[in-house]
């Protein structure tokens, strides 16, 4: 491609700078004679259509969805993926939240759906949805994310041409109420050597897991609301165990149970699935709260930049172990770096935002982020998360992830 103008290096500027420069990429019109009322489009001239009761997406907005990766051949697990790089902001619409299902998703009627609480306790509780209504409800801006997210990067040995959304988006953001799992249990009442909980589903895969009870008495809740309204039935509902910063499959939907015993319970999904193999070979498991990342999210893999010139750098960045502190921008393959600026809150283990003023000289170009969480935390390189794990792993992949923009403006994944 023809450069017919100085490269500036680095190519990130000021936001003032920015302003100042920004609408050179736009063309100047004359008078705006499209304006005048002999041009008014029908839109203008007839009245709209009516409201319907449940709102739903502008029709050309269509293509924005969620990614299937379909059911597995024995027609049991599914899971689909956030349009990440579409999403503008730290709350990912309900319908577009990710999904993990073990089997499917259960057709459970409220009504009939009850929560136990038996095990090691003083007396055993049994809550309906109006019993559990009836508490003060508590709650927070969280992330979700899948310890399986990225997976592509930790199991290939290639980068593979895939785009962001299929590479990172077993992650979303929601508002995330309901009640405080600390007051049901001490309504209970523990008994001393209560030390673990088992959560189980009411799914035919009876998902479950064990969980310290220190979780269970801080910021665990029985999630009852996502983003202002009832749950999806994709996402639990009638009511499923939340645990911020934690990885999703420790958030069991569709919760029927809690069971407080003294040792952990090692069920299937924690014996067998939720664990990584170490470069000696021995198992990790119980790797609970999620690590330190940042995604560029535009420009982003599978995305085309329309021509050189200016650009706003915007991704998102989340810590399980709190708040983010700050997030770093290369476009020179991580030579030199130069802080990003968090936009809206910084709340603890929530999406945030960042973004950066940038300038495309039109040649290749490598651009990178790398997160720093509020312990001082920074997120691993490629290579120095590959030793941490043995080969071939790939849960709770939290690398620094490098997109390639070639000369044409084609954004690709690199390693
Ligand atoms: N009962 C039950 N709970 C479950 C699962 C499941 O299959 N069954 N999937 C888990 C996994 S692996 C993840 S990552 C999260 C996904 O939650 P979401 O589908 O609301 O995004 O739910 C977890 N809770
Ligand atoms: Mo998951």
């Amino acid at each position: 491609m023809k450069n017919n103008f100085k490269v500036i290096i680095p190519g990130f500027l000021g936001r003032r700078e920015f302003l100042k420069t920004g609408s050179t990429f736009l063309t100047a019109i004359s008078a705006p004679s499209a304006l005048a009322a002999a041009t008014f489009p029908q839109h203008m001239r007839e009245p709209g259509s009516m409201d319907e009761p449940y709102g739903q997406p502008s029709k050309y907005e269509r293509r924005t969805t969620r990614s299937s990766r379909g059911r597995s051949p024995a027609k049991i697990s599914s899971s689909s993926y956030t349009p990440i790089d579409q999403q503008k902001g730290i709350i990912t619409p309900s319908g577009l939240h990710y999904t993990i299902h073990h089997s499917g998703i259960p057709d459970i009627t409220p009504n009939d759906h009850k929560l136990y609480i038996h095990g090691m306790t003083d007396r055993n509780l049994k809550l309906s949805i109006c019993d559990l209504k009836r508490y003060p409800i508590t709650g927070n801006f969280n992330f979700l994310e899948c310890d399986g997210n990225s997976w592509a990067q930790g199991r290939m040995p290639n980068a593979v041409d895939m785009n962001c959304q299929e590479l990172h988006g077993l992650v979303s953001g929601s508002e995330w109420l309901g009640v405080p799992v600390k007051l049901l249990l001490q309504e209970a009442g523990v008994k001393a050597k209560g030390k673990w909980v088992i959560a189980e589903g009411a799914d035919s895969s009876t998902h479950a897991r064990s969980i310290p009870i220190e979780k269970m008495m801080s910021d665990a809740i029985i999630a009852l609301y996502q983003n202002g309204e009832r749950l999806r039935p994709a996402q639990g509902y009638p009511m499923r165990l939340f645990l911020p910063g934690w990885e999703g499959n420790t958030s069991v939907k569709w919760l029927r149970r809690l069971e407080i015993v003294d040792v952990l319970a090692y069920t299937k999904d924690e014996s067998r699935a939720y664990t990584e193999t170490l470069p000696d070979g021995s198992i990790e498991g119980f790797s609970l709260r999620m690590g330190v990342k940042s995604i560029i999210t535009h420009p982003s893999a599978g995305q085309q930049l329309p021509d050189k010139g200016f650009y706003e750098i915007q991704g998102l960045a989340w810590s399980g172990l709190g708040k983010i502190r700050k997030v770093e921008v290369s476009d020179n393959g991580g030579n030199t770096w130069h802080p990003a600026e968090l936009q809206g809150p910084a709340l603890a283990k929530a999406l945030t935002r960042f973004s950066l003023p940038w300038k495309w000289s039109g040649q290749s170009a490598r651009i990178l982020s790398r997160a720093t969480d509020e312990q001082g935390i920074i997120q691993p390189t490629h290579l120095e998360w590959k030793k941490r794990y043995y080969k071939g792993s790939y849960k709770h992949y939290n690398a620094i992830q490098t997109w390639y923009i070639s000369e044409s403006g084609a954004v690709k994944n690199v390693y």
